[in-house]
């Protein structure tokens, strides 16, 4: 198949789709009952990122349901530091949990992470055969910085405060933490790509929270290092960017990082996306999650307010942020029809 037939990688190459290509951020998870049912028989959340055949599953899952364009590999961005050597488990109810770190001396090379991360190769593998021909399939990884908060704190925090609290007290030790991640992002996403994963995402969840000269060196620089790693390695692999909650400055990260597409969040305006983001990269957003909550009566006029504003342009559907686990999963048959029509 040539390669632009699939629509995801020719609206990352610049092309102007119409109607554009969807797919959502979590389309996998507890949202759907098919879902609950393989977590369920898998055991835990870690089980099934590790299992292959449960994996592929419920990575599956979505795109036979709503025929999404795009399928993203199901695993997690706390995988790395677990193959970096950190403990890591989640708690039921309340999220992850790793063993907090304060500097690498407890940690792997970053060429040593393939072992426990193999399992992950294969579900890309198994996807990559068993996949529509017409559906694109994302590789992921946790930006620097984000993956570094959980290092430090341990856990999920609201202001990433223990990882800021490391970086003004012992910056050498941090940016150690950072190399490090860098390093074995650039490992396990070439990894992805060589076993099939046609795009990669890098997911900085909390770049928000990095301000003034922070943001360029902690979040830009290492999303930058990481984009030269993987392009070195496999040139012709588009990489979307997601500095959540950057806002303006997203166009200093698209324009050096050099990224193909951002990703943004329902705090950027569509019209300032077209404006300032559009003529750089192709963009991908950002219709509200919460609205996919309840009896879904703001969908169309939402979409298609979105499409007006976007869809002259290279563009891709998304959500501004993932799907909560008490979306309807009618609501999303909704939001794709909108989005087809
Ligand atoms: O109980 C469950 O079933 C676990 C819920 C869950 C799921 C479905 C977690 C725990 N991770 C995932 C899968 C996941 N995580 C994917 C799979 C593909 C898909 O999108 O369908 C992806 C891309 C991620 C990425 C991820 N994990 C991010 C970045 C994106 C974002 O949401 O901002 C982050 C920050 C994580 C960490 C994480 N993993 C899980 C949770 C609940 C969290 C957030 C923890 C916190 O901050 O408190």
């Amino acid at each position: 198949m040539v390669k632009n037939q699939k629509k995801i990688l020719a609206a990352l190459a610049g092309e102007t789709i119409s109607p554009p290509p969807i797919w959502l951020m979590r389309q996998a998870g507890r949202y759907l009952p098919e879902y609950k049912e393989t977590r369920t028989q898998a055991g835990g959340f870690l089980d099934l990122c590790y299992r292959p055949d449960l994996a592929e599953e419920v990575t599956l899952q979505p795109i036979r349901r709503y025929g999404f364009d795009a399928a993203i590999l199901f695993a997690d961005i706390l995988l790395l530091p677990q193959a970096l050597g950190q403990k890591l488990w989640f708690v039921t109810g309340e999220g992850p949990r790793l063993s907090p770190i304060k500097d690498t001396n407890e940690l792997k090379n970053a060429d040593e992470v393939h072992e426990v991360l193999s399992p992950v190769y294969e579900t890309v593998g198994r996807l990559s055969g068993s996949l529509p021909t017409e559906t694109t399939l994302i590789g992921f990884a946790g930006a620097p910085w984000t993956v570094a908060t959980y290092m430090i704190a341990g856990r999920g925090t609201p202001d990433q405060k223990p990882a800021h609290d490391l970086m003004n007290d012992d910056p050498a030790a941090f940016s150690r933490i950072i190399d490090r991640i860098v390093e074995g992002t650039i490992e396990y996403l070439s990894k992805q790509i060589d076993a099939g994963a046609e795009v990669v995402k890098l997911f900085d969840s909390w770049a928000g929270s990095l301000k003034g000269s922070a943001f360029d060196k902690v979040c830009i620089e290492p999303n930058l290092r990481v984009v030269e790693g993987i392009r070195s390695r496999h040139p012709g692999t588009p990489i979307i960017g997601f500095p959540r909650g950057a806002g303006d400055r997203s166009v200093d990260f698209a324009k050096t990082t050099g990224v193909n597409c951002i990703a943004i969040d329902q705090s950027v305006g569509p019209e300032w996306a077209r404006d300032n983001l559009q003529s750089i990269c192709t963009v991908q957003g950002n219709l509200n999650p919460s609205l996919l909550v309840g009896d879904g009566s703001k969908i169309a006029e939402n979409v298609d307010s979105i499409l007006r504003i976007l869809g002259d342009g290279p563009f891709i559907f998304n959500l501004g942020h993932g799907i909560t686990p008490d979306a309807d999963p009618d609501n999303v048959t909704k939001l794709v029809s909108s989005v087809r029509q």
